[in-house]
């Protein structure tokens, strides 16, 4: 078989969904629904299968989902489970073939680099990740089995759940034909109008179009398009590179002015503060150490360090400390610059249990707030005493 090579996407199913039953298990088996509660503003972020079925969908209003769902379980998300899991499952694909791309936070492309090139080969792989993931992680996912990335990206939904599927170009060229050009991977919804118009409507129409037309309307991505359609897709997968553990993370905010009112500066440092716990939370870490600094209006800048009593991603905790150091290094002199940066870093779910949800009222107060953050941007919300406080 004249075939380069044997490609594998990894997707996992309702990936939110079942981070949220690792870490609450009676939840298995019910309809769920992430993303919110059903009176909020905000958009579905996954639902679980047995909740698909009812017609709740990725991006519908929580407000429809609820309709069609109502013995659905609401559950808001929780960034810091799926980054954790996320890395998991990607130490895990590691370890059983070195080119790995996390093409997103639940799915990778896999190179196993086969020299017999047999699609065989690609399905016992695949059987044998599927397993592995359900046994060490006790997650479900499916995968597609391809000869490049395209077709393994468009194989691998068509088993959902806990599918494999297998397509050599000859299936994909016969499964795909009669689709409209939307379905088809890397064609959005400008270029999908766009071929509309030219009177291109499936993915077979687009395999044999004109390549001349097509680089009129398209330029030279014309022909890749229509190399698309017809199952052809020479782009490597690009092993995603490892980012570093961060050793810290700070925020720091020169004033407006300079400023010598206590009470301004503690607002300063609260907002720095809620910064720091949420990039701390978004990434799944805690900390064990605070350092602020102080930079007053002469330039002098003083340092402090300090120890948590134990590893936390909360921001209240994060300014009780912080906020006890700069209020001991105030001289009445006014201050240019507030920095606080957290240390020593602990992996969230190394520091305590998984279930964050059942935490005291500040940090339930906090994640709602990450939520919001997620959907309608970082300045969305923040704490009343921050409103007055300017950003330099
Ligand atoms: P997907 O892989 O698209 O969806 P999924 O894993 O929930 O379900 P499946 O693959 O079985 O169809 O996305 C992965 C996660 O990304 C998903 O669990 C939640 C999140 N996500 C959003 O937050 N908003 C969205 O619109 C989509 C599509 C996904
Ligand atoms: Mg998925």
């Amino acid at each position: 078989m004249d075939r380069d090579r044997v490609i594998l996407h990894v997707d996992m199913d309702a990936f939110f969904a079942q981070a949220e039953i690792l870490a609450a298990p009676a939840l298995r088996g019910r309809p769920l629904v992430i993303g919110g509660r059903p009176g909020e503003r905000g958009v579905v972020a996954t639902a679980s299968y047995e909740a698909r079925v009812y017609g709740v969908r990725s991006g519908m209003s929580l407000t429809e989902a609820a309709r069609r769902c109502p013995k659905a379980v609401f559950l808001p998300c929780h960034p810091s489970r799926y980054f954790y899991l996320s890395a998991q499952i990607r130490k895990l694909l590691l370890a059983r073939t070195p080119v790995v791309e996390m093409a997103s936070i639940d799915e990778a492309f896999l190179d196993p680099g086969f020299p017999q090139r047999s699609l065989e080969e690609g399905e016992s792989l695949a059987r044998a990740i599927q397993t592995e993931l359900k046994e060490k992680l006790s997650l479900s996912c499916s995968i597609g089995v391809g000869e490049n990335k395209l077709i393994a990206k468009m194989a691998s939904p068509l088993g959902k759940p806990e599918g494999i599927t297998v397509l050599s170009k000859e299936d994909f060229v016969l499964r795909f034909a009669d689709e409209p050009v939307i379905a088809l991977y890397g064609v959005g919804n400008e270029t999908a109008r766009k071929l509309q118009s030219m009177g291109i409507q499936k993915v077979g129409e687009l395999s044999s179009a004109p390549d001349p037309i097509l680089r009129i309307a398209f330029g030279v991505l014309g022909p890749v398009i229509a190399a698309a359609a017809r199952g052809e897709d020479k782009s490597p997968v690009v092993p995603s590179h490892q980012t570093p553990e961060p050793k810290s993370m700070g925020h720091e905010m020169t004033l407006v002015r300079d400023e010598a009112d206590r009470e301004k500066l503690m607002r300063v440092c609260l907002l720095l503060c809620d910064e720091v716990a949420y990039d701390l939370r978004s990434e799944g870490w805690m900390a064990r150490t605070i350092q602020v600094r102080i930079r007053g209006s002469d330039f002098t800048t003083v340092g402090r360090q300090g120890k948590l009593s134990e590893p936390t991603d909360s921001t209240r905790m994060i300014f009780r400390l912080s906020w006890r150091h700069i209020d001991a290094a105030l001289d009445r002199k006014p201050v240019r610059l507030l920095g606080v940066r957290a240390g020593d870093l602990v992996r969230t779910v190394e520091a305590r249990t998984m279930d964050l949800l059942d935490d005291g009222r500040g940090d339930r107060f906090e994640l709602a707030a990450d939520h919001i953050r997620n959907l309608f941007g970082h300045r969305a919300i923040g704490r009343a005493s921050l409103m007055r406080t300017t950003r330099a």
